[in-house]
């Protein structure tokens, strides 16, 4: 049984077993659902073909956001495999390291564009797509951030990709609910990643919020995996447009 059996979707973002995305795959599969896996180039396709094995589902392809015509491939091939989807999980954002750390105000233009591109309006166009796939109505969600509220220290750009990227969520909410498929973000609290190993002092960043934030604890991605099926499920069929905080509570507090 499950909440989620008989629903198909994409996953989008996962590098190895530590990412949120895997969280939120292991969550979804264990509510029921069937997936699909991208993975973005060679190094990561022999992380994620095991890991969507575990999961029993399929793998459909090299996405890199920068790319379209790799986006257009895996949608291809997942209309290809299924015809439709019922879910869509975005999990990807990308910065120089150089510049998660220092003054904000040091973003470089290439920098700033080629964050916005991957960290932001990826959502859109893979949304626009995705949209097409969803013929029974649908469900996508994208991970954001804290910093995109307050500034957080070394964040910067991406904190700047994050208010964009909430804002994405807002305006495709409106422009894909007439066709009943909803948009939404799960801000997590910091976890450790790949991602998260570029961020400087993030180990401070994990200290000071489980030392204070409400549950006295970091954020898992078990935690983030249960409230992203909970969004993408029927159970939140009335929700569209909203950045859920799943971060032990600290954005009351941050
Ligand atoms: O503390 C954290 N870890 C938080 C992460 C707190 C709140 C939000 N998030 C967000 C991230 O900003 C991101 O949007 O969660 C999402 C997933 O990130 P993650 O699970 O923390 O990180 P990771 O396991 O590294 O997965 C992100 C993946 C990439 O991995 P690497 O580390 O190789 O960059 O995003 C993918 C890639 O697989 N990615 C891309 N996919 C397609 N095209 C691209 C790209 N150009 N760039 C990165």
């Amino acid at each position: 049984g499950g909440l989620m059996k008989g629903k198909r979707g994409l996953i989008m973002g996962i590098a190895n077993n530590r990412s949120i995305a895997w969280g939120i795959a292991k969550a979804l599969r264990d509510a029921g659902a069937e997936l699909a896996f991208t993975y973005q180039g060679d190094a990561l396709k022999k992380r994620v073909e095991p890991l969507a094995a575990e999961l029993g589902g399929i793998v459909v392809g090299h996405c890199d956001v920068t790319d379209e015509a790799t986006i257009d491939a895996v949608f291809a091939e997942v209309e290809k495999q299924w015809g439709k989807i019922d879910f869509l999980i975005h999990a990807i954002a990308f910065s120089d390291k150089d510049e998660l750390t220092g003054r904000y105000v040091d973003t470089t233009p290439e920098n700033f564009s080629r964050t916005m591109l991957i960290s932001c309006y990826s959502l859109t166009t893979i949304a626009r797509r995705a949209e097409k796939l969803m013929t029974d109505g649908g469900a996508i969600l994208t991970l954001t951030y804290f910093g995109a509220e307050r500034v957080m220290p070394n964040y910067n750009v991406m904190g700047v990709a994050k208010a964009a990227l909430e804002a994405s969520v807002r305006y495709l909410a409106v422009d894909l609910g007439p066709n009943n498929v909803r948009v939404n973000a799960i801000s997590a609290g910091p976890i450790k990643t790949l991602a998260a190993s570029g961020i400087g002092d993030f180990r401070y960043i994990l200290k000071w919020n489980e030392y204070n934030s409400p549950l006295r604890r970091n954020t898992t991605i078990d935690e983030v995996g249960d409230a992203a099926m909970f969004l993408v499920s029927d159970l939140a069929r009335g929700i569209t447009g909203e950045v859920t905080h799943v971060d032990s509570g600290y954005h009351v507090v941050g």
